[in-house]
């Protein structure tokens, strides 16, 4: 594994890296990468290009309403973030070249890993939140908070140690919806924090969205990676990065980390593996626990085993209760 310390990195950064394997996710707090300025025009684009794209849909195809998608009410994404203004950019350019940003990402990722996607996520007042999930194999986020959120509303939120589970939510039954994981609250830990706060989050950790019944809106960008031996595609909302933009960005970190015909090899249409470099052989983090059979880590807290099973009795006796409700009305008609 890629010794944080070798990267010069802060010895702060090697207690949130550790946090980060060990429970799934992890806020590093601002590290004084963006300043308060800096941040605030972050928030402010967004908050231009949310509202711009609102009123006239057909100007891109990078806006979602995740109602239309069918995934939450009163949330909205705009994907290919960076690519909408060159302030955007410059701003995640800065932050990916961080130095002790690139240490965790080495470390967890290993030398050569990409970025699939950046995202701007709204949770708007009322949003209903997004139920527990995992997504693709490897995937790893950095999120940048935009507003402050103290209390976790509308915030995404884990199930911390699950990232070590060797069966997932899927297969266990267990993907919770929003309204049952509001109600349990103490369970599932929200990435609370500041605006300009930074984190990370393994997306094998069982996580979604807490419902926001602030008044404020949540926004919050993500950046999606991938490490060598992984595979990431474009397709639905999640279009390719155009050369155009590309070409602007050659030469600077995030041109590397964004363009796929650098360290990838294509793997089908539109579907990019990213190549380890020669002498990384060693398998990232992220890989490794994603494959439990290779790892053989586990949840070190009991109680996320107790979690566990209580999500399973309230999930079976939730779909046993709902199966009797149609029997018995199937019955009566
Ligand atoms: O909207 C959120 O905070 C959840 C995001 C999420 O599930 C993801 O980025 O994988
Ligand atoms: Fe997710």
């Amino acid at each position: 594994m890629t010794d944080v310390k070798k990267q010069n990195a802060d010895s702060d950064v090697c207690d949130k890296l550790h946090s980060l394997k060990t429970l799934g996710f992890v806020n590093i707090g601002g590290l004084n990468i963006l300043s308060a300025n800096e941040v605030e025009r972050l928030h402010e684009l967004s908050d231009d290009l949310l509202l711009r794209f609102e009123r006239d849909t057909r100007e891109t195809k990078d806006y979602t309403d995740f109602k239309r998608t069918g995934v939450g009410e009163g949330a909205w994404a705009l994907t290919r973030f960076s690519q909408h203004h060159p302030a955007i950019t410059q701003a995640i350019d800065k932050v990916v070249s961080n130095v002790n940003i690139k240490a965790i990402l080495t470390s967890v990722l290993g030398e050569d890993y990409k970025i699939w996607q950046i995202i701007v996520r709204r949770s708007a007042p009322g949003d209903k939140g997004l139920n527990l999930h995992q997504d693709s194999f490897g995937e790893t986020n950095l999120v940048i908070l935009l507003t402050d959120n103290l209390a976790g509303d509308g915030a995404t939120m884990f199930l911390p140690e699950s990232h070590l589970f060797s069966k997932t939510a899927r297969a266990l039954g267990v993907e919770v919806p929003s309204i049952i994981a509001n109600l349990l609250r103490g369970i599932f830990k929200p990435f609370k924090g500041k605006a300009g706060n930074i984190g990370f989050f393994f997306n094998r950790t069982w996580h979604g969205r807490f419902s926001n019944t602030s008044s404020q809106n949540q926004d919050a960008i993500l950046i999606s990676f991938f490490p060598s031996g992984a595979t990431f595609g474009f397709g639905g909302p999640y279009l390719e990065w155009s050369n155009e933009y590309l070409e602007s960005i050659s030469g600077t970190e995030l041109g590397r980390l964004l363009d796929p015909a650098l360290g990838t090899e294509v793997v089908g249409d539109k579907l990019y593996k990213v190549t380890p470099s020669a002498g990384d052989m060693e398998l990232p983090y992220a890989i490794k626990i994603a494959d439990p059979s290779v790892h053989h880590l586990k949840p070190a807290c009991w109680s996320t085993y107790a979690v566990i099973l209580l999500l399973r009795i309230l999930m079976s006796s939730g779909r046993f209760v709902k199966h009797s409700m149609a029997l018995i009305k199937s019955k009566l008609k």
